[in-house]
């Protein structure tokens, strides 16, 4: 169900229009990583640390290399020999790409080998002897700085504890001052667990170093083929000219594919070593355990009011895990990401932040699973703390956000921890969803059940994004600034070929850019090729992730079509023989003022800007433009979800039987994929608040290797959306357009687990962590009574 109403089909611009993506993906005809086959192509595998924490004291090789279909076996020692056993991380760290001295996380990478086909390298496997001496894991971010807890990161010279940063944002002062004048004050813990992106694609790659040419071509599951290219060039001291990263069809990143990972390092190295293309890929497993993993933030939340309920303050301290090696990744300047966006969507003065940062014997990571850094757990933190807040005043949770939500009028908004929302109406959003779902309705259906001792929950979250990264003098990642080039070309004929800097990883990229294009320049989006993810063929720029497509490579498209405009009007000019301010602009075609019959159509201009056609004074031929867009700020899209659950008595199973999202992402490219991209955000959320979770155990064994352990959410788990809208455009982005991608990941968890804390509500529960699996949700209710 849906309330947006669109024309079915748009040819030409913004509206519904499917996805040209699909003609393939739906037969089966994508070319993804594992897809691509190359003459003599090699196969590798990895050899994994079976332990957490554990010296190395040998390895030997030498049975593996006698394998008849081996090719090469490398270990860290052959990567010390090329200066390759260490790479920087995205968090100015550096990680093993093969362990050296130590393993420090269950499933590190040991040693690769290269064999003719993939079961011959994964048997070889086998074959190497390692020799182990078990260390001591530190498991429990909480004990990772005890006295005497076991240092892991003893190849830092000088260092001697599990003590990465901190970090603080907003005024510590003046959040207390708001604290000791305030009439309520409610403190929470809340844990949101360490979750991984799982995109059904796992991570891969096939890289080919042409010794004839020296050119070498990697084809990676990349978020970021263009800061791909320029980090190999860096550490590996190759030539960027001789390196191309192509980014083929992806099958879902969410995060996961924006870093480089051992193995694809280790392709390269093996493709140089044998002088053959080698192909690598992980399973499901080595994905889960290995491959990242997101959030695993600690977080202690206090917040401020009057008795009536206005929020005067906020004040909350984290403890990071990163894991093993600090790769999580975000712009340089905010080790914890965007996280100081916690003060919300609320007006108050006071907030204050500081974040703790700690090593652990688990994998590294820490990615921006749909979240733009760290904006997730920010979100949540603030979204159950105002919940807790509303319990405690015996507050309605709607009726308290309604009267703290900024004003429109509020709008350009600066945050107490710095920053600038663009423009938003909030309360608007929530009413709509408040009337969508019938909320007074539900309450009292909620009453008559409780009446009848039934747990129902009604659960509300609101949120505000920061996405699209960012001002290049802000935010870089390892030294790039996050800008984004686009080039626009129109062929003769008056078709045309958008080439972007970011790369699609199912978002439907093909369908939208061309449709921008159109949208500026009235050449039908069928007429508009679009090309990315080959780093030969496209502009630089920092990639997919944090929703930036639309807001900065988005933006350069626009800004590029207008120039190409622009250029049109000079060349139509001339063919009418008038001076260009006498022409009109009527989207595709320029006719002389007050006579549209003159009209000359961006097509025929198209093919005089290559013909005889004499061109004006300055004015190049072919009509093509470029456009580097460095976005003044980011967009803040927001959205209004109200969730509701039937909890299971006996069991503590969780329905979700209703989610209603209201969503503001400015005006909507495509209404059908921003549908689709809230449809999967929601699904993200479901799973998140109900079953999904990275554990582990004392000797620090990963708990959710498999998808057996690893729970995703199904259409079983998923009620049907109802979705809405509210139209707020972004003031700086040349089409007023905001990123959205990763919204309802962010916006549904707190919705969903405030519902279940409210079906708890008789029993006098004010908080439980995620996952609320079955279990959880249970030991919530035993021995507390039943009280309506
Ligand atoms: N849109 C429209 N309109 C508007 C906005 C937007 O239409 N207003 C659309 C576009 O165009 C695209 C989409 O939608 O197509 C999205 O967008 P954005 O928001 O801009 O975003 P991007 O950048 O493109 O993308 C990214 C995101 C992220 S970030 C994530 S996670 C996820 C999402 O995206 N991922 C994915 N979604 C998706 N989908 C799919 N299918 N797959 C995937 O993988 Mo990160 O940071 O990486 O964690």
């Amino acid at each position: 169900m849906t309330t947006t109403e669109q024309p079915a089909h748009a040819d030409v611009g913004f509206g519904r229009r499917p996805r040209v993506e699909d003609a393939r993906f739906l037969r089966g005809k994508g070319q993804y990583v594992d897809d691509i086959t190359l003459p003599g192509m090699l196969h590798g595998a990895i050899l994994r640390s079976p332990h957490a924490h554990a010296r190395i004291v040998s390895i030997d090789t030498s049975e593996a290399e006698a394998h008849p279909k081996v090719k090469a076996v490398i270990t860290g020692a052959t990567l010390e020999s090329l200066k390759l056993a260490w790479i920087p991380s995205l968090s100015h760290d550096v990680i093993a790409v093969l362990a050296t001295d130590k393993v420090r996380y269950q499933g590190q990478e040991v040693a690769f080998v290269v064999a003719e086909d993939r079961y011959s390298a994964r048997d070889a496997l086998e074959l190497i002897d390692v020799d182990y001496d078990v260390l001591d894991p530190v498991i429990d971010a909480q004990r990772a700085l005890d006295p005497g807890a076991p240092v892991i990161r003893d190849d830092i010279e000088g260092k001697a504890d599990n003590h990465i940063f901190d970090w603080t944002a907003g005024d510590k002062d003046q959040t207390d001052a708001a604290f000791a004048s305030a009439e309520v004050v409610v403190k929470q813990d809340m844990l949101y667990p360490r979750v991984h992106p799982a995109p059904l694609e796992t991570c891969g790659s096939v890289a080919w170093m042409d010794p004839v040419s020296g050119k070498l071509t990697i084809w990676c599951t990349t978020q970021a083929p263009h800061a791909h290219r320029t980090l190999y060039a860096l550490v590996a001291g190759l030539p960027e000219q001789k390196i191309r990263v192509v980014s083929p069809d992806i099958g879902g990143g969410f995060g996961n594919k924006v870093g480089i990972y051992p193995g694809y390092v280790l392709s390269v190295v093996g493709s140089i070593v044998t002088g053959a293309p080698v192909k690598w890929v992980e399973d499901r497993s080595e994905n889960l355990v290995s491959t990242s993993f997101a959030r695993d933030y600690h977080m202690h939340g206090e917040i401020a009011a009057t008795r009536d309920g206005r929020i005067l303050g906020l004040r909350v301290d984290v403890l990071a895990d990163h894991g093993a090696f600090n790769n999580t990744a975000q712009p340089t300047k905010y080790p914890a990401g965007f996280f100081h966006i916690f003060t919300g969507s609320y007006d108050y003065p006071a907030a204050y932040c500081t974040v703790k940062g700690v090593y652990t014997n688990k994998a590294p990571g820490g990615v921006a699973y749909a979240c733009s850094f760290r904006v997730t757990e920010a979100c949540y933190l603030v979204e159950r703390i105002v919940d807790c807040l509303a319990d405690e005043l015996g507050m309605d949770p709607a009726e308290l956000r309604m009267k703290n939500l900024l004003r429109p009028e509020r709008f350009p908004y600066l945050s107490p921890t710095g920053w600038e929302y663009d423009s938003g109406e909030y309360p608007r959003a929530l009413a709509k969803a408040m009337e969508m779902a019938g909320y007074e309705q539900l309450r009292k259906e909620q009453a008559e059940k409780r009446a009848r001792g039934e747990l129902m929950g009604i659960g509300v979250s609101f949120f505000t994004e920061t996405v699209g990264a960012g001002p290049r003098k802000h935010m870089d990642i390892l030294g790039l600034g996050m800008a984004d080039g686009a080039e626009v070309r129109v062929h003769p004929t008056g078709k045309a070929v958008v080439r972007l800097s970011v790369q699609t990883q199912g978002q439907g990229h093909e369908t939208t850019f061309a449709q921008i294009v159109s949208e500026v320049t009235g050449i039908p989006s069928a007429d508009i090729e679009v090309v990315h993810g080959d780093t030969d063929n496209t502009p630089f720029g920092l990639g997919t992730y944090g929703s930036r497509s639309t807001p900065v490579s988005g933006a350069a498209v626009a800004v590029a079509s207008r120039r190409i405009v622009d250029k049109a009007r000079l060349i139509a000019s001339a063919m009418l023989e008038v001076s260009p301010e006498d022409l009109e602009w009527d989207r595709g075609k320029f006719f002389v003022k007050g006579d549209p019959s003159t009209a000359k159509t961006i097509q025929e201009i198209a093919f005089a800007s290559h013909g005889t056609q004499e061109l004006p004074e300055g004015v190049e031929g072919h009509l093509d433009a470029e456009c580097v867009y460095d976005p003044p700020n980011l967009t803040y899209p927001f959205g209004a979800y109200i969730c509701v659950v039937d909890v299971d008595k006996g069991t503590g199973q969780v329905k979700v039987r209703r989610f209603i999202a209201v969503d503001d992402c400015g005006p909507r490219i495509n209404p059908m994929i921003v549908e689709g991209q809230v449809h999967g955000g929601l699904a993200d959320g479901v799973g998140m608040a109900l079953m999904e979770v990275i554990a582990f155990d004392e000797e620090g064994n990963c708990l959710g290797g498999s998808f057996m352990d690893y729970q995703l959410p199904t259409a079983l788990e998923c009620p049907s959306w109802e979705l809405g809208e509210t139209v707020t455009p972004s003031p700086h982005h040349p089409l007023g357009l905001k990123g959205v991608g990763e919204s309802a990941t962010v916006g549904s968890p707190p919705a969903v687990v405030n519902a279940v804390i409210d079906a708890l509500k008789p029993y006098g529960v004010r908080h439980v962590d995620m996952p609320l699996t079955p279990a959880q949700v249970w030991r919530a209710m035993q021995g507390r009574p039943f009280r309506t």
